[in-house]
């Protein structure tokens, strides 16, 4: 975006001015949400001021949260999500909200395999003596604005193989007879680590939400202990509430 002669508005200092002048692009659409920022280093050269200035523009910017950093990788323009209401009295998977909403749905797989379970996933799923735990995180993306990161724990006499799930894991679950048809959600406010900061493309520190959900067969037979991270500068949790007898 730092093609052609650069004109910095003038006014006030000059990290001030290169701030404004980065802020536009944004807004032009120059550069665009999730976008690599040039180096530190072409753009001092590109806007004819010092590295100093550049990185005290840049350290505003992300101060502001319309830039991010990711460690090792560079900065980004932030991506400003439109804010998503999500029901909390229906039982439905990720990709069915997405589809619900005329969304694409894309995951990024964090983690997946089979684990020696620890004592809250032994609990919570009803393991036997030995059994392992099949563990699944994934990023949520609809197109490429991450939205959650969600961990999963199944037994892995339900779950034998990661892969399985292809793209949904409820799809997989009600096409081998095992959908969830009950659950208790927890929701509480966390603050983002840094880690899950970058992956949500969020600045550090930011808000966020931390969901349990524990999910039941007909049976009663705990099935999936799944612990998400949603972004608070994007979701709605959403429930009617009756007045009680
Ligand atoms: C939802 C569930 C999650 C479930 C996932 C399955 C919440 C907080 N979490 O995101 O527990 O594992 O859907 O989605 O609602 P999938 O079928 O698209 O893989």
């Amino acid at each position: 975006f730092t093609d052609g002669p650069v004109v910095l508005p003038l006014g006030g200092p000059l990290y001030l001015q290169l701030k404004r002048w980065i802020e536009d692009a944004i807004k032009r659409g120059a550069i665009n949400p999730g976008d690599a920022l040039p180096s530190e280093r072409d753009l001092a050269i590109k806007t004819d001021v010092s590295r100093v200035t550049v990185r005290k523009a840049v350290q505003q910017l992300v101060q502001d949260g319309v830039l991010v950093q990711r460690h090792g990788s560079g900065t980004f323009v932030a991506q400003q999500a439109q804010r998503v209401e999500q029901s909390l009295s229906q039982l439905t998977s990720f990709t069915e909200d997405m589809a619900r909403r005329g969304m694409a749905v894309r995951a990024e797989w964090l983690d997946r395999g089979l684990y020696h379970p620890s004592t809250e996933e032994t609990v919570i799923l009803g393991l036997g003596a030995g059994e392992q735990v099949t563990r699944i995180a994934r990023l949520r993306l609809s197109e490429d604005t991450p939205l959650a990161i969600e961990r999963a724990s199944l037994s892995s006499s339900i779950l034998p193989d990661p892969d399985l799930i292809g793209d949904s894991l409820y799809k997989h679950l009600e096409k081998s007879g095992n959908r969830p048809v009950r659950a208790i959600q927890r929701i509480r406010a966390a603050n983002l680590s840094d880690a899950d900061a970058h992956l949500l493309l969020v600045p550090v520190g930011s808000a966020g939400l931390f969901i349990e959900r524990i999910s039941y067969l007909p049976s009663g037979r705990a099935i999936e202990f799944t612990r998400s991270i949603y972004r608070g500068d994007t979701y709605d949790f959403v429930a009617e509430l009756r007045l009680g007898d």
